[in-house]
């Protein structure tokens, strides 16, 4: 198939482009990734690299009552110990801040390293720079920290009941915000007026993202000329530039360089400026000499921001004839022990905004109290907010169907935005860009045989065996934009992204992009786009990410925005390009630009096409600088600023086939179905990748993910063989299928895809499980979904 592909990928099409748009080109990062060539942080040497580890705090909450370090720094090949005091000395800013405001927010001071109190098992306390690894992490073990342990808290809901201790002075009831979104009133009325109404309570576990390279960073600190060189896994280095620069550590922003060499998975994880790779920087800029950090996995179980932590009452109010007529949403969301970036974000409008999900909901009211917590800081994670908004409504919609006696995927058919309503503006203010759900679901439905199915299921049930049917529709706010209305909601960070496409004066392009891949192909899209725009092959084209001093600006890769607004400045800058190297071909042709064909590369004379001249003999002459249209500068490149009009709204169906053992409480997946619509595709092999990771991924949450604080406030869930993900073994074959509905304000009519199936995945696994439980009377269990979870759900009627 591959093969196939990339052969038809070298045949231009005649219309001016290569082909190479919707082409499922291999992706040409994967070699070097695959035998070893790949560089990641941790790669990287520079000589007279110092090796830093930190000390965590052992405590949930605690006052530090002292640090001593001596012990340690005497130690053979330890260079420095550092604790808080040391880095408030330095005068540097020591801030970590938020990136996303919300009207009353509290957001309490979050320092480098902590100074007064640790707040969270795991908090940084001291920093120790060694000559080798193992060296510092030895040196952890010498530092005595005495503590007066504090109470501590850990649930969301039980943060924000009278006599919970605060985790900050400076919100004594723990609440960081108390958030409302839609109106109370109109939903108060609406489910005054509805025939039925049904609700569910629900928990949305911890998930810990699990990327396979834990985070690093290797500073580097050039006294000469006070400029720091900072390689980290990072998905956004300019982002990451910026907050370091103006908050934590002081210097101007063009004395930073961001890199991101190889990242090896990111899932969310990586777009936060965490304290560490501050610490890594600042320790360099104190010594005068490189520092590497490497966290270890427990390092980055205990520290990576964790995703969801939802606790949530839903209800939605229904007509007998299956009418929605609104949702009322309340949630408690843990956010940690402190502000992350995007904290904020993720469990309100990222969150709140989706509850309509696929349908016509005239009615809905939000509220979403954000709690401190001692825990690890919460943040996005793949499908964030989304995931558990179109979560909340999937089961509002199924307990829906149940309280109607109604087929589940009949109650959604009859509420599904139509095409015609497009742009379709929600109750809960988005306003979707395109959307054919009915079709989607009617594909997915049809790969199962549903009504046959549904048949089987009743036959089976007649055996004591229990098959469910999960169905998950989706919609999905994805490539947060524009810039003006994130920035009206709080957001510190715009919704733009940059890049610039470049033809070197040989006829090679160069494309510079904002943006950050850690595994989801953008070197070949890219190259597919620019390829396309440009009538080239991709193999002409060589796509850069990840290093501030080459890429002038950009915001980053999450939310699924890499394609959409990434790719749609890429489109837009190599259109530029092209109009440029029509002007000089007219110019050289003696002709009108308005007469020229643009076929294969070639700007043909209309009627006389051995008259033509090559776009990349254009750029040569673009260099050259002897022979231009009068008054036009040398040069063929373009820098692109492109900040969208609106989200793009990626959509789809997928459906789940279990049988689950009522006896042992074991779910086996028979069949899983995914149909995904994410506008033009412009690789449908790292489309379908796409689906299956995040497939993984979701179905991961439903069936074994979940982080776990004992009584102590400390982890239980630090290890790999602690913390479950699924096995390929546990999974089965995916069948995947797409429909395509163009994003009608994006230039190349993509939509995003990273995080779809994620979103999609759990409810329908939820669903289905709970499906399968129908006649032993339950109708919601909470994730993870574990045999015993079955067991002990279905004991009384076993
Ligand atoms: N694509 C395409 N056609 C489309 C849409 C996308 O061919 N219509 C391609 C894109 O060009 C890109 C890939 O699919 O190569 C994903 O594109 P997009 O949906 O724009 O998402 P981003 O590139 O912005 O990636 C972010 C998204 C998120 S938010 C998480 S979390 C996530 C994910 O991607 N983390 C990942 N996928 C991941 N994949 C890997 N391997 N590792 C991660 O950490």
């Amino acid at each position: 198939d591959t093969n196939e592909a990339t052969e038809s990928a070298d045949e231009p099409d005649g219309d001016g482009s290569s082909g190479a748009f919707g082409s499922a080109i291999e992706r040409g990062e994967d070699v070097p990734l695959l035998t070893g060539d790949g560089e990641y942080t941790d790669d990287i040497s520079l000589r007279g690299t110092t090796h830093l580890a930190i000390r965590r705090s052992d405590h949930a909450h605690a006052r530090i009552e002292s640090i001593d370090t001596s012990d340690a720094a005497a130690m053979d090949d330890v260079i420095a110990v550092y604790t808080g005091e040391d880095v408030v000395e330095s005068g540097v800013p020591n801030t970590i801040p938020t990136a996303w405001d919300l009207p009353g927010l509290v957001q309490p001071q979050y320092r480098m390293l902590a100074t007064d109190k640790v707040r969270h098992e795991g908090r940084g306390i001291a920093a120790v720079v060694a000559e080798t690894p193992h060296a510092a992490h030895d040196a952890l073990e010498r530092i005595t920290v005495e503590y007066e342990p504090l109470e501590h808290v850990t649930d969301p809901v039980e943060a924000v009941e009278r006599d919970a201790p605060p985790v900050h002075d400076e919100a004594a009831d723990n609440v960081a915000f108390d958030f409302e979104l839609g109106e109370a009133d109109a939903t108060d009325e609406a489910f005054a007026n509805a025939d039925q109404v049904a609700s569910v309570d629900l928990r949305q576990p911890r998930i810990i993202p699990n990327a396979m390279e834990p985070r690093a960073a290797l500073a580097d600190w050039e006294d000469a000329t006070g400029k720091l060189r900072l390689w980290m896994t990072s998905q956004n280095p300019h982002l990451h530039r910026m907050l370091l620069s103006a908050g934590t550590l002081g210097l101007p922003e063009n004395k930073i360089q961001v890199i991101a060499p190889e990242v090896g998975g990111g899932f969310g994880s990586k777009i936060y400026h965490y304290p560490d790779e501050a610490v890594t920087a600042w320790c360099a800029m104190q010594l005068g000499r490189p520092v590497k950090w490497q966290a270890t996995r427990s390092e980055s179980y205990l520290t990576d921001c964790h995703g969801r932590d939802h606790v949530t009452t839903g209800e939605i109010a229904l007509d007998d004839d299956g009418t929605i007529r609104g949702v009322r949403v309340e949630t408690h969301a843990g956010l940690g022990a402190q502000l992350s970036q995007f904290g904020t974000a993720t469990p309100s409008y990222l969150y709140a905004t989706v509850l309509s999900g696929q349908y016509t909901i005239p009615a809905i009211h939000c509220r979403v109290v954000g709690a401190f917590t001692n825990t690890t800081p919460v943040d996005a994670y793949r499908g964030a907010g989304r995931a558990e908004g179109i979560y909340v409504i999937e089961r509002l919609v199924d307990v829906g169907a149940r309280e109607l006696e109604m087929d589940p995927a009949e109650l959604r058919r009859r509420n599904l935005v139509q095409p015609d309503e497009f742009p379709y503006e929600s109750a809960a203010a988005l306003v979707y860009d395109s959307g054919e759900y009915e079709r989607a679901m009617d594909l997915a439905l049809d790969h199962v045989d549903y009504d046959e199915l549904r048949e089987r299921q009743r036959e089976l049930r007649d055996e004591d065996r229990y098959i469910g049917i999960g169905i998950g529709n989706f919609v999905e706010s994805a490539g947060l934009s524009p810039s003006g209305l994130a920035g009206d909601l709080g957001s510190q960070a715009g919704g733009w992204e940059s890049s610039i496409v470049r033809f070197d004066s040989t006829g090679s392009v160069t494309v510079l992009a904002g943006t950050a891949d850690q595994g989801q192909g953008h070197r070949t899209t890219y190259a597919q786009i620019a390829a396309e725009e440009l009538g080239l092959s991709v193999d002409d084209i060589d796509v850069v990410e990840g290093d501030t001093d080459r890429i002038p600006q950009g915001m980053g890769t999450y939310g699924s925005r890499s394609a959409s607004v990434g790719g749609g400045s890429i489109a837009r800058g190599a259109r530029e390009v092209r109009e440029k190297a029509r002007r000089i071909a007219a110019h050289q042709l003696e002709t009108s630009a308005d007469d020229l064909e643009f076929v294969d590369g070639e700007f043909r004379v209309t009627g006389a096409p051995d008259r033509s001249l090559h776009i990349q003999t254009i750029a040569h002459e673009a260099y050259l600088g002897h022979d231009l249209p009068e008054g036009m500068d040398p040069g063929l490149e373009e820098t692109n600023f492109y900040d969208p009009e609106n989200f793009t709204y990626p959509f789809g169906t997928h459906v789940a086939v279990v049988e689950v053992d009522p006896e042992t409480g074991e779910i086996e997946i028979e069949r899983y179905v995914a149909v995904d619509d994410c506008g033009e595709i412009i690789n449908p092999m790292i489309v379908e990748g796409q689906v299956h990771g995040g497939i993984t991924q979701g179905i991961g949450a439903a069936l074994y993910e979940g982080a776990a604080y004992d009584d102590n406030g400390h982890l239980q869930t630090r290890r790999m063989d602690e913390y479950a993900v699924p096995h390929s073994t546990q999974l089965p074959e995916f069948e995947t299928d797409n429909t395509v509905t163009p994003s009608p304000h994006n230039p190349i009519g993509v939509k995003g895809v990273g995080e779809s199936a994620t979103i999609a995945a759990t409810p329908t696994m939820v669903s289905a499980v709970v499906d399968a439980l129908e006649p032993f009377g339950v109708d919601h269990l909470d994730m993870p979904i574990t045999p015993e979870s079955v067991w002990r759900a279905t004991e009384g009627d076993r």
